[in-house]
């Protein structure tokens, strides 16, 4: 019988206690929950100083933003646990440490990250970190090339596919990205004022081909065992650190999709910026996220290919050649995958606070029409833009 029960504060001091390897496990003393994202618990646990010293995160049932009408695996939390510690393996400077994790509580202990803040509550205040986005790069490299066919035997890659078979937190994004936004659906959310543009995303034939296509290869690429959610608010930044967390919808799928994601967010808050500051600052902002961009591709097209050049097992994919055309496919698929990013994240059900704390009602509205005519736009054009000043190019083209 299963031992799952969900933890209140005391439960997860005395998890601490027992597995977070403290010296004095005693000296840990109280918790506070923290979980501000859509689906888990998150405790901080404190000393007796009140020094945060570590953190216990416990997956709920059910999606923790809707409630308990829309259950949800435990074993997400045995997900996130095994794709943080294989990332750790490969980039333990960009990913969190997970201490211990159990699959029968679905809960886990990991390293506090207190000396950092979420990356998309910096960026919505205008807090700029220059390293962080070739360090987002750095990772993504590191963490897909050494889990893709160019590094792993072809049998232990075939394992670590099955491992990481992750379908229902895959569904979820199947559907918030792929079907939702495009159909008139209930968990569809957006201002009643773009309702026309919306309704024309419905009616966009193209631009419904591209996104098959999207969710053709989110289905059955299984090109290298990806984060799975690497948006902003999964990120934690410092000066000069960058550490990526809650790696539930870690599976192995399509490349781009990682990069789209990042990308994606970092253009969220790129067309945000008029609603949080004024002319001069909003496009002093704007070009920074430009910046981010070009760095962050450049790093790990770069970083990927020089490992691919020294450590590529595998004789065919080792051929002289051919790792740059498979970047090439990984760019064009990353421009549909942010795309989309942009699109669910406006018109679906999940949204940003780039977007969403934007106080001036008519701004925002310019801000979220702004995203969405950006993400359809990409989607339909992506096999057109070659590198990623061209991709600067069009979005600047785009307002
Ligand atoms: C029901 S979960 C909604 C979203 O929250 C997560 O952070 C993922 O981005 C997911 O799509
Ligand atoms: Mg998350």
């Amino acid at each position: 019988m299963s031992q799952y029960r969900t933890f209140t504060a005391a439960d997860a001091v005395a998890y601490a206690q027992q597995f977070g390897g403290l010296a004095k496990p005693a000296a840990l003393v109280n918790a506070q929950e923290v979980g501000d994202g859509n689906l888990n618990l998150v405790f901080k646990i404190f000393d007796s100083e009140g020094v945060s010293r570590i953190v216990v995160k416990q997956a709920l049932p059910y999606v923790r933003c809707v409630g308990e009408s829309w259950p949800l695996t435990l074993d997400r939390a045995r997900l996130e646990a095994q794709t943080l510690v294989e990332h750790y393996k490969h980039s333990p400077e960009h990913t969190v440490n997970i201490l211990h994790y159990d699959p029968e509580l679905a809960a886990m202990v990991m390293e506090d990250l207190s000396s950092h803040r979420i990356w998309r509550g910096e960026l919505v205040s205008g807090v700029y970190y220059p390293q962080a986005a070739t360090q987002l790069g750095e990772y993504l490299a590191r963490t897909l090339f050494h889990t893709s066919d160019f590094f792993l035997h072809p049998h232990d890659k075939k394992a670590q596919v099955a491992r990481f078979i992750n379908p229902e937190m895959c569904e979820i994004t199947e559907d918030l990205f792929f079907n939702d936004p495009f159909t008139d659906h209930e968990r569809n959310s957006y201002p009643a004022e773009l309702a026309e543009r919306v309704v024309a995303l419905r009616n966009d034939d193209a631009l419904k081909i591209a996104v098959a296509s999207l969710k053709h290869r989110f289905f059955s690429s299984a090109e290298a065992l990806l984060h799975g959610d690497i948006h902003s608010g999964s990120i934690f930044v410092a000066e000069g650190s960058l550490k990526a967390i809650d790696a539930e919808f870690g599976y192995f799928g399509p490349i781009g999709f990682d990069i789209g994601t990042a990308i994606g967010n970092l253009l969220l808050n790129y067309c945000a910026q008029p609603g949080h500051f004024g002319p001069r600052d909003a496009a002093a902002h704007r070009e920074q996220r430009l910046q981010d961009i070009r760095e962050l591709w450049l790093t790990f097209a770069e970083r990927f290919t020089a490992l691919a050049r020294t450590k590529t097992r595998d004789v065919a994919l080792g051929y002289p050649g051919y790792v740059e055309r498979f970047l090439k496919h990984v760019w064009q698929d990353a421009i549909g995958y942010c795309g989309t990013e942009l699109v669910r994240r406006t018109v679906g059900m999940s949204h940003v606070a780039d977007l969403d704390t934007i106080e001036e009602h008519e701004t925002r509205i310019a801000c979220i029409g702004h995203a969405i005519e950006l993400g359809k736009f990409l989607i339909v054009i992506a096999d057109q833009i070659d590198n990623v000043d061209q991709f600067i190019a069009r979005v600047r083209q785009k307002g």
